[in-house]
């Protein structure tokens, strides 16, 4: 696996950050590394797989980046005849993804917007980290769509670094994850680079703003079932 370097060596942070060939080659380090949960979060997707997933639909998974939340859903997947459509608009993450699902012939890697992508006949959508880098003024209408093209019962999973509504706690969470980083051997001067290209470009919400934008929808039913620090993965249910 190549190691993140990037803030060390290639980009400086006064660029946005962007999920360019650069990123996409070491992007399984950069996850594992910087996201506290990200391998929980796949797990479990595996587990509802498991248990939502309905024969004859289609499994959706938005920002798919290199297909680790559309392998875990077919790894859980015990339905016949089910589709799963990993979508993702960086060229250089669906080239890789290709590779790394090749021979699961359920999947089908597309290069798209998911602003773009409707949702029809889905037991399971998986957005993993993937709404924090979309326009607030898109996330409503995403939503929305998720919920009208999900079968009866159908599960939305929406994993994403959220902000806290205390400030205080928001530092605290901040410079908790910051240590996180440093622990997993990123430098302060990296972390603080990476910060500077992700302003503006990931941007945060509060859970309550998520849980109201789910109800709002029309969403029955939705949870919390992970927070580590400021990243949360929430499942909602038709
Ligand atoms: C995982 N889910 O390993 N349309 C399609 N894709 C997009 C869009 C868009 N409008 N905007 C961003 N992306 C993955 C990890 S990464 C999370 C998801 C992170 C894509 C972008 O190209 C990238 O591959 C992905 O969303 C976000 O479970 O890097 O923190």
């Amino acid at each position: 696996m190549d190691e993140d370097k990037l803030y060390i060596d290639e980009k400086l942070g006064d660029e946005p950050f962007r999920f360019d060939e650069s990123v996409a080659r070491v992007f399984p380090d950069m996850l594992r590394r910087s996201i506290p949960g990200y391998a929980a979060s796949i797990e479990a997707i595996g587990s509802l797989a498991a248990r939502y997933v309905k024969p004859g639909t289609s499994c959706y998974d938005l920002g798919c980046s290199l297909g680790a939340a559309s392998l875990a859903m077919h790894q859980g997947n015990r339905a016949e005849d089910v589709r799963i459509i990993a979508i993702d608009n960086s060229a250089a993450m669906v080239e890789r993804c290709r590779a790394a699902v090749a021979g699961n012939d359920d999947i089908d890697v597309q290069l798209a917007d998911v602003r773009e992508t409707p949702i029809v006949n889905a037991s399971m959508v998986v957005m993993n980290y993937t709404l924090q880098f979309l326009d607030l003024a898109a996330r409503d209408d995403i939503v929305r769509g998720i919920h009208s093209g999900l079968v009866p019962g159908g599960l939305f999973l929406l994993s994403e670094k959220v902000v806290d509504e205390d400030a205080h706690m928001e530092e605290l969470l901040v410079d908790l994850h910051h240590e996180h980083k440093r622990r997993n051997d990123y430098s302060q001067l990296e972390i603080s680079r990476k910060r500077a290209a992700l302003e503006n470009v990931l941007i945060p919400e509060t859970v309550a703003a998520h849980k109201r934008r789910l109800s709002a929808a029309g969403f029955a039913h939705t949870a919390v079932w992970l927070r580590y620090f400021n990243f949360v993965s929430i499942v909602a249910i038709k």
